[in-house]
């Protein structure tokens, strides 16, 4: 229609880690491009997910959980968040509603940020009985004046389309930023690695997870449409090693198999995908390996 003005903007989607974040971006763009597992700590870097229709170019700003960080790495994750609390139209504040209120942990998000904040109460499925949803809205009212209170369930996809047109309706009337056909502005090869990191952190535990990185060293379309993926994993320890190879390769062979599953539904074609296993000792405190996997 000709007399609705376009608009554009940027969203970030600020949180503690685990709540959710991911799996909502995920859930809004209808396609898998970022990690997401049960444990803490899984979103590295700042990510963004764009979703285009007719009226309107939402950016998505996925971001690293926001904890008191203690190693280099995770330093470098939290102040990436933190920098997607300025410079952007809205932000969308995550928390997990099965979980108690963090009240200054809230106070400090919400006074550092430079544009509205819509709370988002996640996992909404898992409140029971469900009036127990009233007193946690009641219990955030409290502490700030949201704008908008949002209860939803990203892994269900409950409450997502009010949510979308909500964030629609507070973004500025201007002209879309990318091309209306990207999911993202990152490179295929970017979430390709993605991809693979994250069955590395559903595969694995402990520290293992923690210590891996993935780089795609070489993606190559083949004259009959297949796409050839060659990816190393990083580890820190020779110990890990073993681990992310498993007894006779049974590990690998899993998360290359689960991998190339996510990859191919991506690129809706067929993969041939390769992983190789490389120790990096302490790359996670060292600046040239953070910089070279642009985790700095
Ligand atoms: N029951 C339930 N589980 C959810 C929901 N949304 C996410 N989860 C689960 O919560 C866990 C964490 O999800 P992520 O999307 O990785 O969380 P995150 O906030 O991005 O975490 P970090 O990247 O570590 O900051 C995963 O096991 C998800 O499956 C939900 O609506 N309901
Ligand atoms: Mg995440």
């Amino acid at each position: 229609m000709s007399d609705t003005t376009y608009k554009a903007g940027f969203v970030s989607i600020i949180g503690r880690p685990n709540v959710g974040k991911s799996t909502l971006l995920n859930r809004i763009l209808g396609e898998k491009i970022v990690a997401v597992s049960d444990k803490p700590q899984t979103t590295r870097n700042v990510i963004r997910g764009i979703l285009s229709d007719e009226t309107s170019q939402i950016v998505f700003v996925d971001t690293p959980g926001i904890h008191t960080a203690r190693t280099r790495i995770n330093r470098a994750m939290v102040d990436a968040a933190m920098t997607v609390v300025t410079g952007i139209d809205l932000m969308l504040l995550v928390v997990d509603a099965t979980q108690k209120i963090e009240e200054a942990f809230i106070k400090d998000i919400c006074s550092k940020a430079g544009a509205p904040i819509y709370l988002v109460l996640n996992k909404i499925d898992q409140v029971t009985p469900k009036e127990k949803l009233f007193t946690v809205i009641e219990g955030y009212t409290r502490l700030y004046d949201f704008p908008e209170i949002i209860p939803i369930s990203a892994q269900s996809g409950s409450n997502i389309e009010r949510l979308v047109d909500l964030v629609r309706e507070q973004l500025p009337e201007g002209e879309a930023l990318f091309p209306d056909d990207i999911l993202t502005d990152l490179p295929e090869k970017f979430i390709v690695a993605e991809l693979i990191r994250e069955k590395v952190f559903r595969l694995t535990n402990r520290e293992v997870p923690y210590g891996t990185a993935v780089v795609v060293e070489a993606f190559a379309e083949r004259e009959n449409g297949l796409v050839a993926i060659n990816a190393t994993i990083m580890v820190e320890r020779d110990s890990h090693k073993g681990i992310i190879i498993g007894k006779r390769g049974t590990m690998l062979k899993k998360i290359g198999e689960q991998a190339r599953r996510d990859i191919e539904r991506l690129l809706g074609t067929k993969v041939y995908l390769e992983l190789f296993v490389q120790v990096q000792e302490r790359w996670t405190e060292r600046t040239a390996m953070l910089r070279e996997l642009g985790y700095e």
